[in-house]
């Protein structure tokens, strides 16, 4: 698998609204929102898929869960809820081969997705 734009960000070839950085973890504002907040947590390792992590990522998959989860708070979401989606390949909906994981919120969500 190439590099990705989501390599191009993390190397800082390609601009984004960055919401939070540490030396593991990126998260920027989704280019084309589907809610209100529409933020994407990415590890800055090119893992492509949520299939490709090993067990020496526990860690770092935990810490995309709890960085969500912080950034929810401060964007207001925490109290009304919200969504955290990972796609995985063709039929999961996944268009960039880097993971990430989806945090939206901002209105309500329907349930079961299409
Ligand atoms: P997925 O379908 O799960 O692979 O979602 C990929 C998301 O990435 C999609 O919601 C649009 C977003 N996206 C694609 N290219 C860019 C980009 O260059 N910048 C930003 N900020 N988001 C992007």
């Amino acid at each position: 698998m190439g590099q990705t734009i989501f390599s191009k960000i993390v190397a800082g070839e390609i601009p984004c609204d960055k919401v939070f950085e540490d030396e593991e973890l990126l998260a920027f504002r989704d280019i084309k929102p589907q809610a209100p907040v529409h933020i994407l947590i990415i590890p800055k390792e090119p893992i492509p898929t949520v299939d490709d992590l090993e067990d020496r990522h526990q860690a770092l998959a935990g810490k995309m869960m709890l960085v969500a989860a912080r950034i929810a708070r401060e964007e207001g979401l925490a109290e009304g809820g919200y969504r955290l989606i990972v796609n995985c390949r063709a039929d999961g909906g996944q268009e960039v081969y880097h993971l990430h994981l989806h945090l939206m919120g901002g209105r309500k969500m329907s349930w079961p997705p299409g």
